[in-house]
């Protein structure tokens, strides 16, 4: 097996929200410049490709993630030139640079759909999806993933458009192999460029049931669910082979496909060994499992997750994928709140600990991780931002529906919610330093500072040999050093352990404990470890054996 490894099962990707990395010209937004600026410190942290989220040419209405033009620049992060040679400077440091693909919809001011919105006979019409009303409604029941309808009509042609997400996002009509065959000529313009591979948003949605069925409504919503009624549609894997023909086989490529509503059976198709579709997903069981109780609610909730149900849901994913397809390990992103107040513990006196506690956890599972920036620095969650604080879509539209509409919950509780689940917790700008604005702009930032940026920073982690960011970079390494770690089989200990989560990898003769303290709590835990054992790497200075202090973590290996 370990003869048949490819680069991108080695690897360890650092996630980059360019809005909010580094600005260089002090215009308060991130650009492409200061990520460049930057590289020396993802170097140091030895991750081996940058996932960059959206800079193409953008309305940003959801913050890129709503694309004018696939072949060109956001002004506000630049221009091509600079993304040119920010591709060149990544690839003389042996960094590759995975870009984000978002091709279920366009923004309304893609040329495309300015088009097909010009009349009901334009030759563009069906790259995207109208219907008619049914009895002067909505043409089905499906919810926007961002509250509201799904649908928005359209007074010249008297016909409603589909947009899974905001308005300005109209869901692409992928029946109609022109714009297939469009989106791969795009695609390939970027290959051409010598990008090293895609994340691809939300593609398990891409492909429609036929006739649009309504969805199931939740308990006390009043929406079909659009996740479930969409995901893993009748053509989505025969459209991914095609792209795998068309682009993806042209270069030595790494994929991972955003896969909301997938689940094992699926991701086994999606990204089967045999690469005929993509190299991996982000499934989204684990970021579902401290949902509110209440369905309409969602994911706005401030409750942490259960670790037996945490448990039970990545051993599965570790254990039925082997051999079979590939895991992605990740805990946080743009769209979740930061790793170490969801997982760990953000009082300042287990932030460290806790946040090493994580990063170990996931971090020896079979998989390729990903951290986000920040993560490695142990960035909390924005408690400071107040509602009118708030950029993100998805935040202000919960408010406006969940309180001022559906009256689900009230203004406290909403914000509490928000300062547990809310996108623009990973969203504030990187923490370089302790000066105005952490180092992250001369200017106005364009989203509020977290306001610990005094004491949570990258110059802090850098003179610090205890810090996060060496405890990555130890991680990094050893995924690059240990074989075991990328091939080696999964077995998790003692399943119903509330408190601790351990688990063993084995290959061969080798083997890896690895055993994490989950709670504030000093434990007892007898893993009848010999005495000789080496530690592999550890949250604490000295091992005391079965003795477990507040997230302590380690590993041990024979
Ligand atoms: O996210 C898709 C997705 O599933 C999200 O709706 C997710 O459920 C939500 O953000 C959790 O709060 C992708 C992008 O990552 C996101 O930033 C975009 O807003 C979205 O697609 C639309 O392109
Ligand atoms: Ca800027």
């Amino acid at each position: 097996m370990t003869k048949n490894i490819k680069w991108w099962q080695k690897a360890v990707v650092y996630q980059v929200y360019p809005r909010s990395f580094q600005d260089a010209n002090g215009d308060g937004i991130g650009d492409l410049q200061g990520i460049e600026q930057r590289l020396d410190y993802i170097e140091k942290l030895g991750a081996d490709v940058i996932w960059l989220n959206p800079i193409y040419a953008s309305p940003d209405k959801d913050n890129g993630y709503d694309i004018s033009d696939y072949e060109d620049i956001n002004a506000k992060f630049g221009n091509m030139a600079d993304f040119d040679r920010l591709l060149q400077k990544a690839h003389d440091k042996n960094i590759k640079i995975l870009m984000d693909l978002v091709v279920n919809h366009t923004s309304d001011q893609h040329k495309w759909f300015i088009e097909s919105r010009s009349s009901k006979t334009n030759d563009k019409r069906d790259f995207y999806i109208w219907r008619d009303p049914v009895d002067g409604h909505e043409p089905n029941n499906w919810g926007s993933f961002f509250s509201g309808p799904a649908w928005k009509f359209d007074d010249e042609s008297g016909q409603y458009y589909l947009h899974l997400f905001v308005e300005g996002q109209p869901d692409l009509n992928w029946v109609n192999p022109k714009v297939r065959q469009s989106v791969f000529d795009m695609m390939n313009f970027w290959v051409d460029k010598g990008i090293d591979g895609f994340r691809m948003d939300v593609i398990s949605l891409i492909s429609k049931p036929d006739g649009l069925p309504d969805g199931e409504v939740p308990e006390g919503g009043e929406y079909g669910n659009s996740d479930r009624a969409v995901a893993n549609g009748p053509h989505v894997h025969e459209y991914l082979q095609e792209m795998r023909q068309k682009v993806l086989n042209r270069a030595d490529m790494m994929t991972v496909g955003e896969a909301s509503g997938v689940d094992i059976d699926n991701a086994i198709k999606y990204a089967a060994k045999d690469t005929s579709e993509l190299n991996m997903v982000f499934q989204f069981e684990h970021m579902g499992l401290d949902n509110n109780p209440n369905p309409a609610l969602g994911k706005w909730y401030d409750k942490k997750v259960n670790l037996i149900d945490l448990k039970q849901n990545l051993s599965k994913w570790q254990n039925k994928l082997a051999n079979k397809a590939w895991n992605s390990l990740y805990w946080d992103n743009h769209d979740q709140p930061r790793a170490v107040s969801r997982y760990g513990d953000d009082r300042p006196e287990y932030r460290v600990v806790s946040a090493k506690m994580a990063a170990t956890l996931l971090h020896f599972m079979q998989g390729t991780p990903y951290i986000y920036q920040g993560e490695e620095i142990g960035m909390t969650n924005a408690y400071n931002l107040k509602r009118a604080d708030f950029d993100d879509i998805e935040i202000k539209n919960a408010f406006k529906y969940l309180i001022d509409k559906d009256h689900l919950t009230d203004e406290e509780t909403m914000l509490r919610y928000v300062h547990a689940k809310g996108r623009d917790n990973a969203r504030t700008p990187m923490q370089w330093d302790d000066s105005q604005n952490a180092g992250f702009t001369t200017g106005e930032p364009w989203l509020k500072l977290n306001d610990n940026f005094q004491t949570i920073n990258a110059q802090e982690a850098l003179v610090d040999p205890q810090s996060i960011f060496y405890y990555y970079q130890k991680l990094i390494r050893l995924r690059h050093e240990l074989p075991i770690i990328t091939t080696g089989t999964y077995q998790l200990l003692d399943s119903d352990d509330d408190q601790v989560y351990a688990y063993r990898r084995v290959l061969d003769n080798e083997q890896l404990l690895v055993i994490n303290n989950f709670t504030d709590q000093v434990l007892n835990r007898d893993y009848h470890v010999d005495l000789n054992a080496d530690v592999l790497i550890s949250n604490y200075e000295d091992d005391q054996g079965s003795t477990l202090r507040p997230y302590e973590s380690k590993v041990y290996r024979f």
